[in-house]
């Protein structure tokens, strides 16, 4: 390929002396040298028609939102202002956690070797050789005919000593536009791509050349055959292959926030997390940060954005998915939200369950897979039933009623909005130096026998509660059923190396901080059901104030206390310490806290054959300790 067209814009101009019109591959070095250096060895990878390298101004986010809606990739939705929607290849629809590798020189570095050949559930290890075949098979030459544009980005605010960088190339107008809401780009993160800080290697491809051999389906091209999300930790690399989808090519967000950043906080000595961050107000105007891990779709966005029922509390959001944590100078743990958006998932999100967000994504708001209705609106499962003589319009694009033997918005449809939108939003939510974390809390799905909170004996111990976690498999990925999983830290998924050095790691935060200063550890669960009704035994949603009310009073606190008395697991709010005033006695406090025996000693049994198979000699001797007690304690 000879010609280029470099559409840089005038904001590029210092880096880029003349750079508008056709140029040749020589001119992509008007970028930083090593950003030009990696462009071109994409460029001349994939061969596209064109490059476009993203300044992030509003009115190119426009046209490249015009330009998709000329090739009917999105709708505009003229019951908003610039809302769209988009209806991706049914085959698109979540991340593919099976076909997401993380390469490394030995297969150790990635995953523990499971016992007697078990297939690892910490995810995937691809070998250097076996990527190097598949790259190839996969990139030459797979943007033919398209435009690659060229997304230079910062996850956390770009001053932050905390931030990190990256570019991502890709063919992908749908995630230049969802990027410029994830993510900070432009000339303020161009010019610190000039002053040579360090910068992580995205390359994306939805896999389609042109011209097609087959018609699209909803305009939305994809490779689902031959889709493959790659990570190398050690050359801080991404290549992602044949989705457009999420997680798999929003490519700041699960593989750079966590996969890569995983490993290079443990290079670095601190911690990247799929963990929601909030600031919590009490009445007296005290206020405390929380970090909480759950697996995806199980809340945490409504959690984040929480309007307490508690009257005089006050919950303010930081970010809804990912913390990057580092104990500061002072040995206090601090944490950023690296995101600069939402990446919610739509159904169940209502008025009733997270005013804030219904407020968040009444505008500017990329809407991916949710019904549609007649008066230009969106719609989904949760969600009211639209107006008189409004028809609604499903996620395929078919016309949709209630009560159909199909979910009208897909179950992992999504919106993508501007974090700063939340009418909640933390003063200090782009802090350079991150809010002081007071409390960890862990939690999951867990229909029986896990209480609706409890509290680690000490940082050990909330090391194992983290590295014991389970929860019910959701719609984010692609398992099917309502089948109980480990899911350590909420981080199955997302560990960029091996997780029995991910429990060193944490565990060895023990000695980067001050005595007084480590924050304490939680485990919640929503989730629990009445065995006889099947139904949830917690209201959830505002009323987890009550809980987090509790957690905030147990901050500062070492021991037993008219709040919390020691038992099997942990610390357990006393008799009448969780305030249910209000709840009209609705709520079986004795069932939610019910600590059946037989329970946990299955749940010991389960733990210990999940490390022996999974972890086995990675396991650290601390955590084994950990489990050890856990069985002395629960046994009859
Ligand atoms: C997400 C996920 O999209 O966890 O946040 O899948
Ligand atoms: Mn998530």
């Amino acid at each position: 390929m000879s010609c280029l067209l470099i559409g840089v814009l005038k904001r590029w101009d210092a880096f880029s002396p003349a750079a508008v019109g056709i140029r040749s591959l020589a001119t992509v070095p008007s970028l930083p040298t090593a950003v030009a250096e990696f462009v071109s060895s994409a460029v001349t990878e994939c061969q596209p028609a064109k490059v476009h390298v993203v300044t992030g101004t509003p009115e190119e986010t426009a046209d490249i939102l015009a330009g998709m809606e000329n090739e009917g990739m999105v709708k505009k939705l003229p019951k908003y202002v610039n809302c769209w929607l988009a209806r991706t290849d049914p085959k698109d629809v979540a991340r593919v956690e099976s076909k997401t590798v993380i390469v490394t020189r030995q297969q150790r570095d990635t995953i523990p070797i499971p016992s007697n050949g078990a297939k690892s559930q910490l995810g995937n290890w691809m070998s250097e050789s076996d990527f190097q075949k598949a790259k190839e098979e996969r990139f030459p030459a797979c943007m033919t005919g398209r435009t690659m544009y060229v997304i230079p980005f910062s996850m956390g605010p770009v001053n932050s000593p905390l931030a990190k960088f990256g570019v991502q190339v890709t063919d992908s107008p749908y995630v230049v536009a969802s990027m410029g809401v994830m993510t900070r780009t432009g000339m303020p993160v161009m010019e610190k791509l000039a002053q040579g800080v360090e910068f992580v290697r995205c390359q994306h491809s939805v896999g389609k050349p042109l011209p097609l051999k087959a018609p699209l389906v909803n305009q939305w091209p994809c490779n689902p055959e031959k889709v493959l999300i790659s990570h190398l930790p050690d050359t801080r690399q991404i290549l992602s292959f044949g989705s457009g989808y999420g997680g798999n090519s929003l490519l700041g967000k699960k593989c750079f926030a966590l996969r890569i950043a995983s490993r290079i906080a443990k290079d670095e000595g601190w911690l990247a997390e799929h963990m929601l961050i909030l600031g919590i107000t009490n009445p007296q105007g005290v206020k405390r940060y929380i970090a909480a891990a759950f697996p995806s779709a199980c809340g945490k966005t409504n959690l984040a954005m929480m309007k307490p029922s508690l009257p005089g509390w006050k919950v303010e959001c930081v970010g809804d998915d990912i913390a990057w944590m580092k104990f500061d100078s002072q040995g206090k743990l601090r944490a950023i939200n690296p995101e600069n958006g939402f990446f919610g998932v739509a159904p169940g999100t209502s008025l009733k369950t997270n005013p804030h967000a219904m407020d968040t994504i009444s505008k500017n708001t990329i809407f991916t897979n949710v019904g549609e209705t007649s008066d230009g609106g969106v719609w989904w499962e949760g969600l009211e039933p639209p107006s008189p003589g409004v028809t609604l319009t499903d996620w395929h694009g078919k016309s949709w009623k209630p009560g159909a033997a199909t979910p009208c918005a897909h179950p992992n449809s999504r919106f993508c909005a501007p974090a700063a939108q939340c009418p909640i939003i933390d003063p200090l939510w782009e802090s350079d130096e991150g809010v002081p974390i007071d409390a960890i809390v862990f939690g999951g799905r867990r229909p029986e026998g896990v209480p609706l909170v409890y509290e680690a004996f000490n940082w050990r111990h909330g090391v194992f509660v983290g590295a014991a976690m389970r929860s019910e498999a959701t719609a984010a990925a692609e398992h099917k059923g309502k089948v109980v999983m480990h899911d350590p830290f909420a981080m199955r998924p997302f560990f960029g190396y091996n997780f029995g050095d991910y429990l060193a790691h944490w565990l060895s935060m023990e000695t980067r901080k001050k005595p007084t200063q480590l924050p304490k550890i939680f485990h919640v669960n929503w989730f629990r059901k009445d065995p006889q009704t099947n139904s949830f035994l917690w209201p959830g949603f505002g009323e987890n104030a009550r809980v987090l009310e509790w957690i905030f009073r147990r901050c500062g606190r070492t021991s037993e206390d008219e709040a919390a008395k020691k038992s099997i697991i942990g610390w357990v709010p006393q008799e009448g310490a969780i305030n249910t005033q209000g709840l009209g006695g609705k709520v079986d406090m004795g069932a939610l806290f019910h600590l059946p025996k037989s329970f946990w000693q299955k749940e010991a049994q389960e733990l210990q054959d999940y490390f022996s198979q999974q972890v086995g000699t990675d396991l650290p001797e601390q955590v084994g300790r950990e489990l050890r007690a856990l069985e002395e304690r629960v046994r009859d």
